[in-house]
C-alpha cells in the first residue's frame, strides 16, 4: 500500500511528515499478508542478514544474529520522558521530553536514506475488541517488520477498524544505519554500534514512543514492552484499567471446572514455562492464553476480564528443553524467527541446555565463528554457543496447548493473581493475601535474589522488581501501586469485592541449607495451581498465619522426592526472616519513593510487623 491510501487523515500527515524528516527512498504501508512476510524475509536472507534454517527440521524458520552491541533491552537508554520528573519516580530514567525531541530530531534527520520506510498498522490485542489498542509503527527494519507480523496482528483490518479519525498510538523506529549509494548491509546487522547513542524514549503526556540505534527485541519491536506495557500502564492509569507484565493461563481440574489465572513473575524465573505447563496431578489441565502480558479491564458483572494483547511469543531460548517447556518446543518447529542461536552442520539451531549435545563436528556461534560442536548441552569452558538472550519469536497459535478462546475480544475473566520472584529463603510456596491492600502489598515488595555473578551485587541480594514491573512502568511507581489499591477499593464500594481475583505469592525457588532447591518445580508447579485453584472455591484448605493464608498440612501432597517435612518447612512462616525482610522494607526500600507510596502499604507492613511480634 501507499501512502494515498490511507483515509486517516492524522495518520497520512504523521506519515508524510515522518518521511520528510527521515528521507527515506520510498515508502510503504505494511498489509500483513503472507506476500509481504515473504518478500521481506527474501529482502534480508538476499542482505546476507538471515539463514534459512533445514527446511526438513525447521520448515519456514529462519536464524538471525545481531550485532554484539544490540543484544538485549537497552534499559540505562530507555527513559521515561514525563513533564515533570516526578512523575517518572525513582523506577524510571527521567528526560526532559522537550529537549530529548530536539536530540531525537535531529538523529532522525536523513536517517532512514538508502532505506525503506515500512509503516506498520498494528493492534495490541484481537482486532476490534474494546480492550485492545491500535499502534502505528514506522521503521526501517524489514526484520521487525516480520517479527512484528508474528508478535502482533498487523495490516488492512486494523486500519478498517482505526477508521477516518481513530485513536492510535505512534511509534517512531530507526535502526540508525543509512546506506549510502550502492552499499547494502551486506551481512552486517544494521544499528548504532554505540551503547550511549542508542534511544528508547516514551513521552507519556502524549502517549508517544521514540526509538533510535536498536534493532533487537523490546528496543524495536515496539508493540511490546514500549507500548503494551510502558504507554499501556499509563493508558491504563489515566482510563480505569490495568496493562500487567503477566502470563495468562487457563486451568481445568478434574471435574472439567474451569477457571483463568494471570502471573507476575520477573523475567527469568519461568513465565513461559508456568504459562504452558503440562502438569503431573492426574486429571489437571492446563492451556496458554498469552506468556508475557495482560490488559485486564472490569466488566459488567464487575469481573476482571483479560486479553492477550500479543499474538506471538518472544521467548529466551537457552534453558527451553522438552524437559522445561514441551509445549514452547512444540511451538517454534516451524515458522519461526531465531536470533542469535548457535547454527548446527545439519542448519539446525541449538542453543545450551536444549537437551542434546550438537551434531556433527562443528557449530557456528552467535557471533558467526565455528566452534567444536559440544557432546552435551552445557555451556563450553569458554563463551557460550547462543547468547544468553538469544529469542525465538513463533505464532502463538502453534502453541498445541493454546486455548481455543485465547483470541476472544471479550477477553477471559481472572480468578487470581499470582506474584513471585526467585528466593532462596523466607518467602514461602505459596501464601494468600488476606485482602486486596495486603495483596498490592505483597506485589510491591516482590523481589528476586540474584548471584553475584550475574549482577555484581552480593549473592542472596535481593533486587526488588515490584509486580514485575520495574522496567516497564511508564509512570511513578507509587502512583502505579495507589492505581491498584483504588481499582479495588472502587471495586469494594460497589459491592464487588467478591468479584475481585484473590492474589497469591508463590515462591518455587526454596533452597535448603546444602543449597540444593527443595522444589522440584516446572510440571509439579501443578499441585500450587490445584490448591489455589480450590481457594478461589473457598475450600477449606489454609491455615491463617501472620503472613497471609499458608496450605494446611497435607492439603498439598508433596511431589516425588520431596518429603512431608521438606513440604512442611515449604509452607510455615519464617518469623525472623519475615522480620528482616520487614525491617529491609521499611529501611531500605519503601522510602525511595517518598509521599507517593500509598499510606496504606505503611499500614499493611505496621500490621505484618506487629503480627510476626504478637
Ligand atoms: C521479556 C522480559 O523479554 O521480560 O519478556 O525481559
Ligand atoms: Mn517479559
Amino acid at each position: 500500500m501507499n501512502i494515498n491510501e490511507l483515509k486517516h487523515a492524522g495518520l497520512k500527515k504523521w506519515t508524510e511528515e515522518w518521511a520528510a524528516l527521515m528521507q527515506p527512498d520510498s515508502v510503504e504501508i505494511c498489509d500483513g499478508t503472507r506476500e509481504e512476510y515473504d518478500r521481506m524475509i527474501k529482502i534480508l536472507v538476499d542482505g546476507g542478514l538471515g539463514t534459512p534454517l533445514n527446511p526438513e527440521k525447521k520448515p519456514g524458520c529462519y536464524l538471525f544474529r545481531s550485532d554484539p552491541s544490540d543484544v538485549a533491552r537497552a534499559e540505562s537508554r530507555t527513559f521515561i520522558a514525563s513533564k515533570e520528573k516526578i512523575e517518572a519516580g525513582p523506577n524510571n530514567n527521567w528526560t526532559d521530553p522537550v529537549e530529548l525531541k530536539k536530540t531525537m530530531t535531529e538523529l532522525y534527520r536523513g536517517c532512514m536514506k538508502g532505506r525503506t520506510m515500512y509503516v506498520i498498522p498494528f493492534s495490541m490485542g484481537p482486532v476490534g475488541s474494546d480492550i485492545a489498542k491500535i499502534g502505528m509503527e514506522i521503521t526501517d527494519s524489514p526484520y521487525v517488520v516480520v517479527n512484528m507480523h508474528i508478535m502482533t496482528r498487523v495490516g488492512k483490518e486494523v486500519l478498517k477498524v482505526l477508521g477516518a479519525d481513530g485513536f492510535f498510538v505512534p511509534c517512531i523506529h530507526s535502526i540508525a544505519k543509512p546506506l549510502a549509494k550502492g552499499e547494502s548491509d551486506n551481512g552486517k546487522w544494521p544499528c548504532e554500534p554505540d551503547v550511549q547513542k542508542k534511544y528508547i524514549s516514551h513521552f507519556p503526556d502524549t502517549y508517544e514512543i521514540w526509538s533510535y540505534g536498536s534493532g533487537y527485541g523490546g528496543n524495536a519491536l515496539l508493540g511490546k514492552k514500549c507500548l503494551a506495557l510502558r504507554i499501556a500502564s499509563v493508558l491504563a492509569r489515566d482510563e480505569g484499567w490495568l496493562a500487567e507484565h503477566m502470563l495468562i493461563l487457563k486451568i481445568t481440574n478434574p471435574e472439567g471446572k474451569v477457571k483463568y489465572i494471570t502471573g507476575a513473575l520477573p523475567s527469568a524465573c519461568g513465565k513461559t514455562n508456568l504459562a504452558m505447563l503440562v502438569p503431573t496431578l492426574p486429571g489437571w489441565k492446563v492451556e496458554t492464553i498469552g506468556d508475557d502480558i495482560a490488559w485486564m479491564k472490569f466488566g459488567k458483572d464487575g469481573r476482571l476480564y483479560a486479553i492477550n494483547p500479543e499474538a506471538g511469543f518472544f521467548g529466551v531460548a537457552p534453558g527451553t528443553s522438552t524437559q522445561s517447556n514441551f509445549n514452547a518446543m512444540e511451538s517454534i518447529k516451524k515458522n519461526t524467527i531465531f536470533t542469535n542461536c548457535g547454527l548446527t552442520e545439519d542448519n539446525d539451531i541449538w542453543w545450551e541446555e536444549i537437551g542434546y549435545g550438537a551434531p556433527g563436528e562443528t557449530i557456528i556461534d552467535w557471533k558467526g565463528n565455528k566452534r567444536p560442536a559440544p557432546k552435551t548441552d552445557k555451556k563450553p569452558a569458554d563463551e557460550p554457543i547462543a547468547h544468553a538472550n538469544a529469542r525465538f519469536t513463533a505464532p502463538a497459535r502453534q502453541c498445541p496447548v493454546i486455548a481455543p478462546e485465547w483470541e476472544d475480544p471479550k477477553g477471559v475473566p481472572i480468578s487470581a493473581f499470582l506474584f513471585g520472584g526467585r528466593r532462596a529463603a523466607t518467602i514461602p510456596l505459596v501464601n494468600q493475601s488476606k485482602s486486596w491492600v495486603h495483596g498490592v502489598f505483597m506485589g510491591s515488595i516482590t523481589g528476586s535474589e540474584i548471584t553475584a555473578a550475574a549482577l555484581d551485587l552480593a549473592a542472596g541480594t535481593v533486587r526488588r522488581d515490584p509486580f514485575a514491573m520495574l522496567p516497564f512502568c511508564g509512570y511513578n511507581m507509587g502512583d502505579y501501586f495507589n492505581h491498584w489499591i483504588k481499582l479495588g477499593q472502587k471495586s469494594e464500594a460497589e459491592g464487588r469485592g467478591g468479584e475481585l481475583p484473590k492474589i497469591f505469592f508463590i515462591n518455587w525457588f526454596r533452597k535448603n541449607k546444602d543449597g540444593k532447591f527443595m522444589w522440584p518445580g516446572y510440571s509439579e508447579n501443578s499441585r500450587v495451581l490445584a490448591w489455589i485453584f480450590d481457594r478461589c472455591d473457598g475450600k477449606d484448605n489454609c491455615v491463617q498465619t501472620a503472613i497471609g493464608n499458608l496450605p494446611k498440612p497435607g492439603a498439598i501432597e508433596p511431589p516425588q522426592g520431596v518429603s512431608a517435612e521438606t513440604m512442611n518447612e515449604l509452607c510455615s512462616v519464617d518469623i525472623d526472616g519475615w522480620k528482616k525482610e520487614i525491617a529491609d522494607v521499611r529501611k531500605d526500600y519503601y522510602p525511595q519513593y517518598g509521599d507517593r507510596l500509598p499510606k496504606v502499604l505503611y499500614d499493611e507492613l505496621d500490621a505484618i510487623e506487629k503480627r510476626l511480634n504478637g
